[in-house]
């Protein structure tokens, strides 16, 4: 007997201001443009400008993207309760914030954070000011109020974290996964583990039924994809990628999907547009 599976609900999100780096607000256009069948399955939210405090460094731009990623957390709660799987392309990596927040109003889910980086700073600890580095402490309720009320108290349970293929983590990061205890494994330790192994590791500390994807395009080598704002030495293989997705799809309830930092200005050979692509063929089943 085949199971139906949820059918997806395709939204994109052109947002550049959790970054401050000029590039992913086009992400959507650019997708478009390579694939102008997509066109007709995704949606589109527009971001919200609003009024910033420009010399306000701690949280750039954070106005804006507490208004684009409550946009976002409301489409995504709608999709949820209209029975369909909201997969999130942008932009950057801000916007992960509503689609998890949306989510989290009507159902406990995991969380793996796929990521060169940690996005667990806060405010003080940020060593740039961009929120997209502040979404996952934000979400387990640390930081600026404008983030960390966005999810109405649906707190993230650190347990139900696992930031996977990290290989820069600022030193306030290091110290946030000390004290919260969120699951961390690191690019160095997948590399030692070997890939399937480390995935068997995500499935003994994710004992959860739903499962949310949170993947940072920067997670892979940027050798074999360029097209991201913070390009970092190292990373997952294409083939990788698409093994890690496919073992996630067949251990967990895969119910909500970030794909984020697609940076046309820096995709040389549109080679992570076709990661993009990949990814969005493979969540069709
Ligand atoms: N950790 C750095 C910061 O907080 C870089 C974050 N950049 C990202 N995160 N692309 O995924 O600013
Ligand atoms: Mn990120
Ligand atoms: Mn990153
Ligand atoms: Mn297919």
């Amino acid at each position: 007997i085949n199971v139906e599976r949820v059918p997806n609900f395709l939204m994109g999100v052109p947002f550049n201001l959790g970054a401050a780096y000029t590039g992913t607000e086009y992400a959507v256009d650019y997708l478009f443009g390579e694939y102008p069948e997509l066109k007709n399955q995704m949606e589109v939210i527009s971001p919200i400008h609003e009024e910033e405090d420009l010399l306000n460094t701690r949280t750039k731009f954070i106005n804006s993207v507490a208004a684009t990623t409550q946009a976002v957390a409301e489409r995504v709660r709608e999709v949820v309760e209209d029975g369909y799987r909201p997969i999130v392309v942008g932009g950057d990596h801000s916007i992960a914030l509503g689609s998890i927040s949306g989510v989290l109003s009507s159902k406990r889910t995991g969380v793996i954070w796929i990521d060169a980086h940690g996005d667990m700073n806060t405010p003080e600890t940020s060593p740039s000011g961009n929120t997209h580095g502040m979404v996952l402490s934000a979400l387990m309720g640390y930081g600026d109020s404008r983030l960390t009320t966005l999810n109405e108290g649906n707190f993230l349970d650190p347990k139900d974290v696992v930031v996977f293929g990290a290989r820069d983590l600022d030193p306030g990061e290091l110290k946030f996964i000390a004290e919260t205890g969120v699951n961390v494994i690191t690019w160095d330790e997948v590399s030692n583990l070997g890939l399937e192994a480390a995935l068997e590791r995500v499935k003994e500390l994710l004992k959860v039924e739903n499962l949310h994807i949170s993947f940072d395009l920067d997670s892979v080598d940027p050798e074999e994809a360029p097209g991201v704002s913070v390009p970092v030495k190292g990373g997952f293989k294409r083939e990788e990628v698409l093994e890690i997705f496919s073992t996630l799809e067949a251990a967990y309830e895969v119910t909500s999907v970030d794909i984020v930092e697609l940076n046309p200005l820096a995709d040389r050979e549109g080679k992570s547009v076709e990661v993009v692509k990949a990814l969005l063929h493979l969540l069709e089943g």
